[in-house]
């Protein structure tokens, strides 16, 4: 009988075998990935541990706070602060940036948990990161984390859904890795990942329509036109920034967060969800807007500043600027 050959490429080789030159980011990663399966297996899980549900804080955002939000904060907050080279981290929970080494290289910024309300219907979430380097030779500062997309070394998301995916735009390419739980390993599933140029799908969450700028209505009313025989874009929007851009890069598309009279600067926030996402979406070759500026051009003012966002397939983009 012959043993059929192995074929397996974990991400930890698949890092070696593409180093970067930030020196020591694989260890970041390996902190952020590992995050990642204990938070994949807490919400696998949150039935049978009684993890569903909220805590009784509202938190700066207006925003109620569930149980596993604060446990996946948590988690990346401790497997980072071991890593001497991460001077600071930004995450969508805390109220300010935090400098946990002065002397470190490297900012992270994190959703921990991104897409709370979808949690206890278990319904897809995820969590999203992006690395920053300081901008200085000297001590890192809280103005080192305010800096655009573009100057993003790595970014990435994990998505918990029916199985637990990572996908890094990582020196110049877009990978995804599948949590193979057998053996409590991201293996590469998604080599080189690109998204088509072009597809009828808009994601927008169309309830908050009436308070959208008029361009927008026109837009998405134009994208759902059948006027001269026109085929409607498909409506697609699960409400989980992670599932919704998932979706987007495999099948391609367009996801939008506009600003609307309730939100007038959008809802999602630059650092650890924008621009992340921009970078994997420029990266595989799509493109992320806010309004007419290019998403990763942001300089953002404050650690949680929102930007509306338009992302996904540079076809569909491009009808948004006619
Ligand atoms: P969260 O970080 O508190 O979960 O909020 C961000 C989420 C995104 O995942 C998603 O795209 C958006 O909020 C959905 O908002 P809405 O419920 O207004 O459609
Ligand atoms: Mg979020």
């Amino acid at each position: 009988m012959s043993l059929q050959k192995v074929q397996m490429t974990t991400l930890d080789e698949f890092l070696m075998n593409h180093p970067s030159p930030y020196k020591n980011l694989n260890k970041i990663y390996r902190q952020i990935t590992f995050s990642c399966k204990v938070i994949s297996n807490r919400i696998k899980r949150a039935g049978l541990e009684n993890l569903y549900g909220s805590t009784s804080i509202t938190n700066f955002h207006g925003e109620e706070v569930k149980n596993l939000d604060v446990l996946a904060n948590n988690t990346f907050i401790t497997s980072l602060s071991k890593i001497k080279d991460v001077g600071a981290l930004v995450s969508e929970e805390d109220y300010d940036a935090m400098i946990i080494n002065e002397a470190g290289r490297y900012i992270v910024t994190f959703d921990p948990l991104d897409g709370s309300s979808n949690i206890d219907a278990n319904v897809n979430i995820g969590s999203i990161f992006g690395v920053f380097e300081r901008t200085g030779d000297g001590k890192i500062t809280k103005n080192d984390c305010l800096q655009p997309g573009r100057n993003l070394i790595t970014a990435g998301y994990c998505l918990y859904g029916s199985s637990t995916i990572l996908v890094i735009a990582y020196n110049g390419q877009v990978t995804g890795f599948t949590l193979d739980e057998n053996y409590g390993e991201f293996v590469l599933t998604h080599n080189k990942m690109t998204v088509p140029e072009f597809k009828p799908i808009y994601s927008v969450n169309e309830g908050n329509r009436d308070s959208w700028d008029p361009k927008v209505r026109e837009f998405v009313d134009s994208l759902k036109s059948t006027e001269g025989g026109k085929k409607p874009f498909s409506l697609r929007y699960i409400g989980s920034m992670v599932a919704d851009i998932h979706r987007t890069l495999l099948y391609g598309g367009l996801f939008m967060y506009p600003a609307s009279d309730s939100a007038p600067q959008g809802k999602l926030r630059y650092l650890y969800e924008v621009a992340p996402m921009s970078l994997i979406m420029e990266t595989a070759g799509g493109r992320a807007v806010c309004g007419e500026v290019p998403a990763l051009d942001i300089v953002p003012e404050t650690v949680h500043q929102r930007v509306p966002v338009f992302i996904g397939s540079s076809g569909c983009i491009k009808k948004f600027e006619i």
